[in-house]
Order: structure tokens, then sequence, then C-alpha cells
């Protein structure tokens, strides 16, 4: 197999695209086509601040690395979760992330959840309703709110995560499967910003995982290679599984798939009477926007810890 710009030996085939390339020439590929894709969904310009969520893994740091390369201002934020049982996945996370931003000299903000609510994930899971005793849908709650406060605090224009084509088709699978059109209103490469909440992109949603996978690998960016141990038999996996079987036999699938919903919701498939319109109000501890009057869903959940750990010793070991 060749390379299509140079003739060379192609070190990456896709057949999705019908295009190969060699190591060089993918190295270009990839951060034009973010860049195609941030300024044809209008997500930023080279004058807004940018807040890169970087998790440890190979899609945010890669995004971390192309957006910087791209000439855009991009910091990154890492959040310590505190999950740290058996594999040590926050304290290396951290570790790798630290490492990325020190050797390119580019600013990193650590957020460290047991130091800002008193409890890590798994703790917080433990004292919640929220997804019975399962971390994940806590641990979600708590990452859209430490991302829009520091987004806010800090005074940055956009967040930005690493959600790559398989994250999206997936989520959009699951979402169609019980039609939450609800969710699927607010899907998208970019989610508008309103008073108090800062605009979320996502300048991976049109490239493959496995493409992702191939440029931190042909870059040299060093990430964790372990999921979260709490990912295990999640739904998302389990769709994820389904789509690259579907991809597998037809490539393109997942990307057909993805597109004709934007291209749906453009259109006007779920406007009119599904058009959500919500009044916010603010938190009156915090001040990030909420549905209901009172204290938000992550304020609540934090002093439900306070109040059923009062007077308990906290056996904390060592985090990150
Ligand atoms: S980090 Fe958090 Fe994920 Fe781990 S606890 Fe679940 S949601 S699986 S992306
Ligand atoms: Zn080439
Ligand atoms: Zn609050």
């Amino acid at each position: 197999m060749k390379c299509r710009m140079c003739g060379q030996k192609a070190v990456v085939n896709m057949r999705q695209h019908k295009l190969a390339l060699c190591k060089e020439h993918y190295l270009e590929w990839i951060p034009a086509q973010v860049e195609r894709f941030i300024t044809k969904y209008s997500m930023f310009t080279h004058e807004e601040k940018i807040l890169v969520a970087v998790s440890g893994g190979k899609d945010s740091l890669s995004l971390w690395d192309i957006l910087t390369r791209l000439g855009y201002q991009a910091d990154g934020l890492y959040l310590c979760l505190g999950i740290d049982e058996g594999l040590h996945y926050s304290s290396e996370s951290q570790r790798l992330t630290e490492k990325f931003a020190v050797a390119r000299g580019l600013k990193l903000h650590v957020v460290n959840i047991q130091q800002e609510t008193g409890a890590t994930i798994p703790e917080l899971a433990h004292t919640s309703l929220r997804g019975r005793g399962k971390p994940c849908s806590v641990c979600g709650l708590v990452k859209r709110h430490e991302l829009n406060r520091v987004a806010r605090d800090v005074g940055y224009d956009v967040l930005a995560t690493g959600h790559n084509l398989d994250d999206e088709a997936a989520v959009l699978f699951g979402n169609t499967l019980t039609w939450s059109v609800e969710y699927l209103l607010r899907q998208g490469p970019v989610l508008p910003g309103t008073s108090g909440l800062a605009r979320k992109v996502k300048p991976l949603c049109r490239i493959y995982e496995r493409e992702m996978l191939a440029y931190a690998l042909l870059r040299g960016i060093e990430y964790i290679y372990e999921e979260c141990p709490f990912a295990e038999g999640a739904t998302s996996i389990y769709h994820k599984e389904l789509l690259n079987r579907m991809e597998h036999d037809h490539p393109g699938a997942k990307l057909t798939f993805y597109l004709s919903f934007l291209e749906a919701r453009r259109s006007g498939f779920f406007s009119g009477e599904h058009e959500i319109r919500q009044e916010l109000h603010a938190c009156p501890k915090c001040g990030q926007p909420t549905s209901a009057p009172g204290l938000c869903s992550f304020c609540r959940m934090v002093e439900k810890r306070k109040e059923t750990t009062a007077g308990v010793s906290d056996p904390s070991g060592k985090r990150c």
C-alpha cells in the first residue's frame, strides 16, 4: 500500500476514506482535518482562549497537541478524580498529563476533586443516590461542574473535549434506541454557551478512534493505556462494539450514521414541539446555572456527603 500523497510506503490505511498515507503525510492530514471541522462548525477562532479537558488518554492529549500545533491558545485542565484503587489510574494519568505539559511548555490547571469536595469520586458515589453506587453518573456530574467552573473563573471562551467519532456515534446510538429527544437535541460538535455555561466543542467528533490512536502513536505521545476501571461493562462500550461490527462490514458506516444525524438535526427533524427552552436559575452556593431554584445537583450531592459523613473520620489514603 502506497501513500496517496508521495508514493512512499503507507503506514495507515483508512478504508472508510479510501485513503492510505505515510507517517509524514498522516501527521499533517489529521491536524488539517481538525482545522477543517473547527472552521466548518464555527467552534472557535485564533483570538479565543480555549480550555482543553485532558484526562491523560490518547484523545485529549492528541487534541491538545493538535490545537497548539495549529496555533490556537489552548491551556489544559486535568481533574484528579481519586480513582486509585488497584491500577493507580488517577495518579498515573496525572503523571503523564503533567509530563506532556512540561515537555511542551504548556499551561496546565490541576483540580483535585477530593480537595474541592472533601471526597473522591468513588467516595461521593458511595453516599449519592445517583447511579445506585456506580460512580459514572456522579463522575459525569462532577466533571461538568468543575470544567465549567474553571472555564468561568479563569475566563476561557470555550471548553474543548477529546470525544472522537466512536464516542459520539455510541452516544447517538444509545439515545436513538430510546429516542431521548432531549439528549439528541443537545448532541453535536458545538453546544452553544449560555449565561454562566461555557461553550463546549468537540473538534475530534469526525475522527475515528482508530485514527486518533494512530496519531498518538506516530506522534510519540505518551498516554495512559488503561481504561478507568469503572468503564468495564458500560453500555457505551457495548454500543461501540456493535458499531465496530457494522463498520467492519461497511467501512464508513459510523461516519454516515453521525453525519446523517447532524443533517437531520440541521434540517429541523428534532425541532418544533421538542424544542426545550429551560429557564435557568443561579445556584445560591456556587453560582452555576441550574434548572430548578435552590442548590444545583453538584452542591446538593456535596452537602449530602458532608451530612452523611459528619463525625466519621476520613480514612484517606495516598491520593494524587
Ligand atoms: S472516568 Fe468517570 Fe469515566 Fe471512570 S468513573 Fe466512569 S465516567 S468510567 S469517562
Ligand atoms: Zn506520503
Ligand atoms: Zn451549586
